[in-house]
């Protein structure tokens, strides 16, 4: 057995590890919930080898979705246990429209899952049986955030750095600088991941005052706030948007498959990606930056997740800057690899090992080497994918990575990294798979 597939076989032991019978944890000890954007990725690794898990694996988190169509960020396994913060301190069920059988947050992440669904779809036997049990959901989903985060510029809103599933992301430096937890206003909380991982990795006492004030701000409010002009957080985020554009254009697709009327979300992923490079790109930097709708400010930080805009079916010329801006920040790994980190090495921001502020997230360097796949650059896609699979054998499963080093950083047992793998090591071998006809039956 080659390393690769020694490495691949450790990330399945992995998944099967985390696995619950109807989801996984995105990492035993620090994150022991279901997470929304961890499940589309995890069910995305699970397609080849685990089709009924990764069809569960969704269809598990859409349980929890809100009346209102709002998908949780997490869904709780338990209500009272160490994680902070826990389902009292979301408290879901004194809210109108949250779900009965579960217990959830009432904020959410990017929506992948409609991607992560038509990735599914593609490898399952049933492939049209599988959309049409979640397409109602996913287009439910979107409805909600067209209506309720599509305030100005086209553009949906982000309420809480945790919704962007870049917690600490110093893109929100400036429009947290302007939040004011006044201590009297603060709930009293206690931090568990402190405790779980190294406390120089996390982000700070400062970042997560702020959190947990905004939290408490949308939840004394009802996580639906009818007044949202006034909420003291309100971002455009590039990732967010971008996934979102993509997403229905994938709704387009499963659309396809079953039958229903793709028209509404043609018009909305060709809104929403004329809307991103509209409002978000940024000359000066070359790339596409997020806005701080508060402030009406376009953020001067080049984090890595606006490199996803390519996934929003950029015009030629933008993805050719983007493109030549990328290659200026990635770090070359040896033997065709290249890794991303979070925010450029030496901008004046950057931390190697501290969250979002600098480590290689896995996730990300996923989405941007499918954009790259997507608009005509398979090689640098391949050189990203192979950067992958060096971090995860050189540093291990974890969750983040210091781009200097290579060492991995916060948890071990990482989820999203094992599946991430399996995926990158996927697509760059078509072989190994089995071939769907469009329709996603077996060929
Ligand atoms: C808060 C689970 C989640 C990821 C996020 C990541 C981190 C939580 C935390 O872990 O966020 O939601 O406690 O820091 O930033 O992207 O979904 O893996």
């Amino acid at each position: 057995m080659s390393n690769s597939d020694k490495l691949i076989e450790e990330a399945h032991r992995l998944l099967d590890r985390n696995w619950t019978g109807s989801s996984t944890r995105p990492a035993p000890r620090l994150y022991p919930h279901q997470w929304s954007w961890d499940s589309a990725f995890i069910g995305i690794g699970n397609a080849g080898r685990s089709p009924d898990r990764a069809m569960t694996e969704l269809r598990s988190l859409l349980a929890g979705q809100w009346g209102t169509g709002l998908v949780p960020h997490i869904v709780f396994a338990s209500e009272l246990d160490d994680y902070f913060p826990s389902a009292p301190f979301w408290d879901s069920r004194s809210c109108d429209g949250a779900p009965v059988g579960s217990a959830t947050s009432g904020i959410c992440q990017p929506p992948v899952h409609a991607m992560a669904a038509g990735i599914i779809a593609r490898r399952v036997d049933d492939g049209k049986g599988f959309v049409s049990s979640v397409f109602e959901q996913l287009t439910a989903w979107h409805d909600y955030l067209f209506s309720a985060r599509v305030l100005v510029n086209g553009l949906a809103e982000i309420w809480h750095p945790w919704e962007s599933g870049m917690d600490n992301s110093p893109a929100w430096d400036e429009p947290l600088a302007a939040v004011d937890p006044s201590p009297h206003d603060l709930p009293p909380y206690r931090r568990v991941d402190v405790s779980v991982v190294a406390a120089a990795d996390r982000p700070t006492a400062w970042e997560y005052d702020r959190y947990v004030y905004l939290a408490d701000v949308l939840r004394s409010r009802g996580y639906v706030p009818l007044d949202p002009e006034t909420l003291p957080f309100r971002v455009h985020d590039v990732l967010f948007n971008a996934v979102l554009a993509r997403s229905e254009a994938e709704l387009v697709r499963l659309a396809g498959m079953i039958g229903a009327d793709p028209g509404i979300h043609a018009d909305r992923a060709r809104a929403l990606s004329e809307s991103i490079h509209a409002h978000l790109w940024s000359e000066s930097l070359g790339m596409h930056v997020d806005f701080d709708v508060c402030a009406r400010a376009l953020s001067s930080v080049p984090i890595a997740g606006g490199f996803c805009a390519l996934l929003a079916a950029p015009p030629a010329s933008v993805a050719a800057r983007v493109v030549e801006t990328l290659r200026g920040v990635l770090r070359d790994a040896g033997e065709g690899a290249s890794i991303l980190p979070s925010l450029p090495v030496g901008h004046r921001g950057f931390e190697p090992t501290r969250y979002w502020r600098g480590p290689v997230w896995i996730n990300i360097m996923w989405l941007v080497a499918l954009a790259l796949a997507e608009t005509g650059h398979p090689e640098l896609a391949e050189r990203l994918r192979r950067g992958i699979r060096t971090l995860v054998d050189n540093g291990g499963f974890f969750e983040y990575f210091d781009p200097l080093t290579g060492a991995g950083h916060g948890s071990d047992d990482f989820s999203w990294t094992a599946a991430l793998l399996i995926a990158a090591s996927e697509e760059a071998s078509p072989a190994g798979r089995t071939a769907r006809t469009p329709d996603g039956s077996a060929r």
